[in-house]
Parts: C-alpha cells; sequence; structure tokens
C-alpha cells in the first residue's frame, strides 16, 4: 500500500448521455480528475485517465420517450456534444468511450457470466409493478410516488431526490407509472440479485480500516470523512440484496437463454464501463488493459460526486472482488455538490450553466471558469457559483493577481533590456528567500495534490504570483534602474524565474495560461520537477511577447448570464402548458380578421384594475377597444405599439364601453402580458394569416 505504484488507473464518473454536461459535473468529478491527472502526468507517471458515457438504463429511455426519439439518437447527440465539451475545456481523457458499443456488451457480459459461474447472484422471483397500458414492467426510474421518508411527492422507484434517500418502488406511496400515469400493477417476474448481505463484513472492513484480504489495502484516513461516513452508514444499516438485472429493452442483453427482454441492471453495466473502456484505449495505445486493472503496482482511483458514493464504494467493489482479478479502489475523493445562484443545479429544471454553452459563449475562457470552479469545488461540503463571485475571481485574482504580475515582468524586461534575460548582479537576502519561498510553495502544491486538495492546491499556485507582486512592489526596480542598474538587472532576472516556475505550477490548473506564459517566455519543460530549479531561464535568454492573459469580465456579462438563468425558471414553469385544443377547420381560421392595429391613445377604465381603453388603428378605421392588459402595461407604455388585434370580434359591452375587436397577446407563466409586436416593419391593416 505504502509502496509507490507503477500505474495509476482514474476514472471520472461516466455521464449519462440523457443530457449536456453543466459546471456542477465539471466540479465535481472532471476537473479534480483533470488536475491530478495532469500533475501524475508531469511526474512522468504512466496514467490511464478514462472516462466515456454511461448510455443505458432508464434515464436514457425516458428522455427518448420524452423527445419522440429512440435512445440510440439521444445517446449519439449527448455523447457527441459532451465529448466535445469536455475536450474544448482541456479535459484530457485518455479514452472517452461509450456503454453502447459492442466492446463493452461483450466485457460486461463476460463479467456477468463469470459471477453466474461463481454463484454470486441469487436468482429471486418477485412481484414488480407492470403497466398493463404499456404493456411493460416499469424500471425504477418509471415509477413516482411519494417519499416514505420525507413525503416528496416526486420520489423515483429508486431514490427521492430531495431527501436522498435509496429507495425501493415498493416504497413508493401512491405509485404510478411515468409513462401513462396509470396506477400499475403488480406482476411475477425473476432476476438476478447480488445477496449484498453476505458482504457486509468485509466491505465494512474495507470502508473503516482499509483491511481488504486480511492486508492493508489503503490508508483509511487518506478517504474524506464524508465518503466514509456514508458508507459505513449504508453498512451500519444492513446491505440488501440488488437486482442486478431490470426488464427494459434498452441495455446490455442478460447473456443467457430464456432471458428475453432482460437487460443488465444500469449500475452494474456502467462501472464497467470504466474497463471496457480502459481496454479500448489500450488496444488503441499498444498496452495491456489489464496491467492497469489487475497488477498490485496499479492504483485505482475514482472521481465522482456524492450522489455515486454507494456504487462506487461499496456496489462495484464487491462485484469486483467476486470476480477476483481486479483491483479494488485505493480512493474515492468524492466531491459534495455545487448550488448555483442559490438554488440546487438541475437538469430537469434547466438550472445550470451548460457546458457547451460556456464554451460558446465565452470562447477561450476555459481557464477562467477552470479557475473559479477549482478555487470552489465542493470538496468538503456543498458550495455555490454565482456569477457574480466568477467575475470578482476573474477580475481581481486572475487578472490583477496573476496577470498583472507577469505583465508587469515582461514590459519592464522588454523596457530596460530588449526582452533579454539580465544577469544578477548584486543578490541580496530578499532574492535569495523569494527563491526558496515559491520553491516551497511548488513543493507544497504537489503535497496537496496528493492530498485531493486541489482548492489549496490552487491557492499555493497565486502565491507564487503574490510572492512576485509583493517583491517587485518592495524592491521597485523602476526606480532603481539609473542610481543602481546592478539591482533592476537582479531584481528583473528573479522575477521571470518566477514567471517561468508559474509556467509549471499553473500547467495542472490553467494548462491554456500556463502554456501561454511560456510561448511568451519562449520557455519549455518537461516535468514537474524542473520548477525547482533555481536557473529555469539562462542569462541572456531572449522572451517574446505576452499574449494577453485574461480580460476583466465585465458587469454586462454578468447580468446576460443571470438573466439567462432567470429565464429559464420562467420557461420550466411553463411546462405546466395547457394541451393543445381541438382541431378546427382551415374555414374556420379563416373566417377570423386578424391584422396589425397601431395604439393611438390609451387610458384606464375608472374602478378597474386591469383595463384599458384603447383607440385603435387598423388601417380600415379608428375604433375603441377594451384590453384587459393594465397590470402588465401603462396607458403611456401602450400608446404608439404596432400590436395583432382580431377585428371582426362581434362588439362586446365592457364595464359600459363597446370593445370593438381584440388585441391579442401572450401570457407566461407569471400572468405577465406581452404585445406581440411584428419583427419588421408593418402597417396598420396588414394581415396576419
Ligand atoms: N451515470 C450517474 C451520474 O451521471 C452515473 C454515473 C455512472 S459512473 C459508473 O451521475
Ligand atoms: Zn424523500
Amino acid at each position: 500500500m505504502t509502496k509507490e505504484p507503477k500505474r495509476y488507473l482514474i476514472t471520472s464518473a461516466l455521464p449519462y448521455a440523457n443530457g449536456p454536461i453543466h459546471i456542477g459535473h465539471i466540479a465535481g468529478a472532471y476537473l479534480p480528475a483533470d488536475i491530478y491527472v495532469r500533475y501524475l502526468r508531469l511526474l512522468k507517471k504512466d496514467v490511464a485517465f478514462i472516462c466515456g458515457s454511461d448510455e443505458h438504463g432508464a434515464a436514457i429511455t425516458l428522455r427518448a420517450k420524452k423527445e419522440g426519439q429512440t435512445p440510440r439518437q439521444i445517446v449519439d447527440h449527448y455523447h457527441q456534444l459532451m465529448g466535445d465539451a469536455f475536450k474544448n475545456f482541456g479535459i484530457s481523457f485518455d479514452e472517452y468511450h461509450r456503454t453502447s458499443s459492442p466492446e463493452h456488451t461483450e466485457m460486461s457480459q463476460n463479467i456477468f457470466t463469470k459471477l453466474l459461474e461463481k454463484g454470486s447472484f441469487e436468482v429471486e422471483t418477485s412481484q414488480q409493478y407492470y403497466d398493463e397500458e404499456q404493456k411493460q414492467f416499469l424500471a425504477d426510474r418509471y415509477i413516482m410516488g411519494t417519499c416514505p421518508n420525507c413525503s416528496n411527492e416526486k420520489a423515483y422507484g429508486d431514490q427521492c431526490e430531495k431527501c436522498g434517500t435509496a429507495l425501493s418502488p415498493l416504497d413508493l406511496i401512491n405509485p404510478h407509472s411515468t409513462i401513462s400515469g396509470n396506477k400499475p400493477v403488480l406482476k411475477e417476474t425473476s432476476h438476478w440479485y447480488l445477496p449484498m448481505a453476505h458482504h457486509e463484513k468485509w466491505i465494512g472492513q474495507f470502508i473503516k480500516e482499509g483491511i481488504l484480504d486480511g492486508k492493508q489495502h489503503h490508508d483509511p484516513k487518506a478517504w474524506k470523512a464524508h465518503v466514509v461516513g456514508q458508507c459505513m452508514s449504508w453498512v451500519d444499516g444492513g446491505l440488501h440484496s440488488r437486482a442486478m438485472t431490470r426488464d427494459l429493452d434498452w441495455g446490455v442483453p442478460v447473456p443467457l437463454e430464456n432471458a428475453e427482454g432482460k437487460v443488465l441492471y444500469v449500475w452494474l453495466d456502467a462501472p464497467i464501463g470504466y474497463i471496457t473502456n480502459t481496454k479500448v484505449w489500450a488496444d488503441k495505445n499498444g498496452k495491456n488493459w489489464e496491467d492497469y486493472w489487475k497488477s498490485e503496482d496499479s492504483q485505482l482511483i475514482h472521481f465522482i460526486g456524492k450522489d455515486n458514493i454507494v456504487f462506487h464504494c461499496i456496489i462495484f467493489p464487491i462485484i469486483l472482488k467476486e470476480h477476483g482479478e481486479f483491483n479494488l479502489p485505493i480512493n474515492v475523493p468524492a466531491n459534495e455538490f455545487m448550488n448555483l445562484e442559490g438554488d440546487k443545479i438541475s437538469t430537469s429544471r434547466n438550472w445550470a450553466v451548460w457546458l457547451h454553452e460556456y464554451l460558446q459563449e465565452m470562447p477561450n475562457k476555459q481557464d477562467e471558469m477552470r479557475y473559479v470552479l477549482c478555487s470552489i469545488m465542493p470538496e468538503q461540503k456543498d458550495s455555490e457559483f454565482t456569477w457574480t463571485d466568477f467575475k470578482d475571481r476573474v477580475n481581481n485574482e486572475l487578472a490583477d493577481i496573476l496577470g498583472n504580475f507577469i505583465n508587469r515582468v515582461f514590459v519592464l524586461t522588454h523596457k530596460y533590456y530588449n526582452g533579454v534575460l539580465p544577469a544578477r548582479e548584486r543578490v541580496q537576502d530578499e532574492d535569495v528567500q523569494l527563491q526558496k519561498d515559491s520553491i516551497a510553495t511548488l513543493q507544497k502544491i504537489g503535497e496537496k495534490l496528493e492530498q485531493f486538495r486541489f482548492r489549496e492546491g490552487l491557492m499555493e499556485a497565486m502565491n507564487i504570483a503574490r510572492l512576485g507582486n509583493k517583491y517587485l512592489t518592495e524592491t521597485e526596480p523602476w526606480k532603481l534602474i539609473k542610481t543602481q542598474p546592478d539591482r533592476t538587472a537582479t531584481i528583473l532576472h528573479e522575477c521571470l524565474q518566477l514567471v517561468a516556475r508559474l509556467s509549471i505550477a499553473l500547467e495542472p490548473f490553467i494548462p491554456y495560461t500556463a502554456e501561454k506564459i511560456r510561448q511568451g517566455l519562449n520557455f519549455s519543460f518537461s516535468e514537474w520537477n524542473d520548477g525547482f530549479q533555481e536557473e529555469l531561464l539562462k542569462t541572456e535568454h531572449s522572451i517574446g511577447q505576452l499574449p494577453i492573459l485574461f480580460e476583466k469580465i465585465t458587469d454586462e456579462v454578468v447580468a446576460f448570464q443571470v438573466a439567462k438563468l432567470e429565464a429559464s425558471k420562467s420557461t420550466t414553469v411553463a411546462t405546466n402548458v395547457n394541451p393543445i385544443k381541438e382541431n378546427i377547420a382551415f374555414d374556420d381560421f379563416q373566417k377570423m380578421d386578424i391584422r396589425i392595429a397601431t395604439i393611438l391613445e390609451a387610458e384606464r377604465i375608472p374602478k378597474t384594475k386591469k383595463l384599458l381603453k384603447l383607440k385603435v388603428d387598423t388601417g380600415a378605421d379608428v375604433r375603441t377597444v377594451v384590453s384587459g392588459i393594465a397590470e402588465s402595461y401603462n396607458p403611456e407604455d401602450a400608446v404608439g405599439k404596432t400590436v395583432i388585434m382580431l377585428a371582426n370580434l362581434a362588439p362586446r359591452e365592457i364595464k359600459g364601453v363597446e370593445s370593438q375587436g381584440m388585441i391579442l397577446m401572450a401570457e407566461n407563466a407569471n400572468g405577465e402580458l406581452s404585445f406581440l409586436t411584428p419583427d419588421r416593419l408593418m402597417n396598420p391593416g396588414n394581415e396576419v394569416k
């Protein structure tokens, strides 16, 4: 356990291919893994960084149903979208494969068969919910009902997302089928179960003491307290058998005769995806995948979010151990959740910052987001992302501390030395101290990363820039250039070494910026340990021009993003829309005289809250219309508007005024009304058809 591993196998949770990636996912399972892997690579370790799309399970079939597409269409779309976004964001997977691939079917069926042969499963026949209208058994996610724990009426058959309790469909109060809305009936079916109670003892010891097969497997203190805590509360609560197969028509088929219509449980096949995808990568790269999964000198680490803890720390390890040949994880540094602008991130409510949209809206700002997400990574407790905080961190930290230091060093070097690194001429204590401190800081970054303390690691990296700024401010080389040019030369010499060291220290966190700095410096390096050298750049080395590192984020950008989120709130409420009305004949439609009109005058109708009396120009005449819009428009705002009206609605008397027609309005979920204004020049009387 203590011995230095020869290989690292690092995985990030396979995201469900039923929606895009958002920044909560990134902060949870992808960015920390990427930072860690980049660091390991800089240490010249042999590492495989494996991920891919999780393409099975009811989450996918549900989405497909909702969108009127096939599961295949859904997963093809999101696999591509997520893969591209990860790549663009600099998440440097060695492999991003997919669980709907033939390779994966083969791998998971082999593992299932091996366990079957070993007698690891028990067949149980039970009553399961069945939708008689749809003629299908209902997977856990297809059943909703009231959570017995917290009374949330929208709990799923496998989990209540409100209180986090793991459920089985039979636990739900008032269950209903999410496909038809009907109350399901119970019907008999057989499945293969993993009798987890048999494993309670060793898995408890594995989690709590880090002991496996009587040997110290890992240091349990190196695991996060919340991970151990969550697992132990499961184990202490007693482990129950869990079905490893499902009645579903989308998934890895159970490789047995007379198992038609049955597939592997998605939480059995998905983690096996890590194995499949390692093999896919290894085959392409002339490596042996088994070296990474089965050899004693390889270490497996899973990066995940906290909702996946039991699957990675209990269920999958049981599968791996039952199989007998695989390594178990040496650590599972799960993160907690990141909230967004005061609310839980939610795919279904569209309350999220989608990675692919961010990359589009803010091109070439990967590092700004990487920096902010790392700074607030929910390592020990939940955290929160806000756009104002994003702006502040980019402007006050990246631009004002990091960008500013590097920029000053470049400017001064070009100004006094034509971009050529001056020699150290008169070294003083503070110069020696600066190098010492920055080297010690680099050392600390490594230690933090090895402990999965990414926030602190990043803070230390920024401390190198802080050291530089402080040193410049205290030594004021621009004041010494006339009187003590030897001091100015020495100071800039030291500063340039610091900039080069920074370009190494920042590489795991903000690789795009680190590369830009090196480009500016005309500097390259080969490994992390190079950063410990004092003279990274030699005297007389020529530096180039520094590309712009960070632009300040403006208030407009913040306002745009916040407004976008707020808008998503009203669109999601609007999913409670009315069903489409019964069809009408085209003739009926043609009977209506819908036309452009202009509002000429408007006044409130006394003693009413909602009504305005309008004088409108229909092109053919000027007439009076009473309109219930006073809560959304003041009279003065209505005047002059070009609107759409139904001109041949039979006149009606409203509050003593005869209304000759109707102005057509749109209404949102909050009851706000909006005129429908044409988007190019239209005149009163122009037809709407
Ligand atoms: N797809 C859950 C998730 O995306 C699941 C993870 C699988 S990891 C093997 O949160
Ligand atoms: Zn609940």
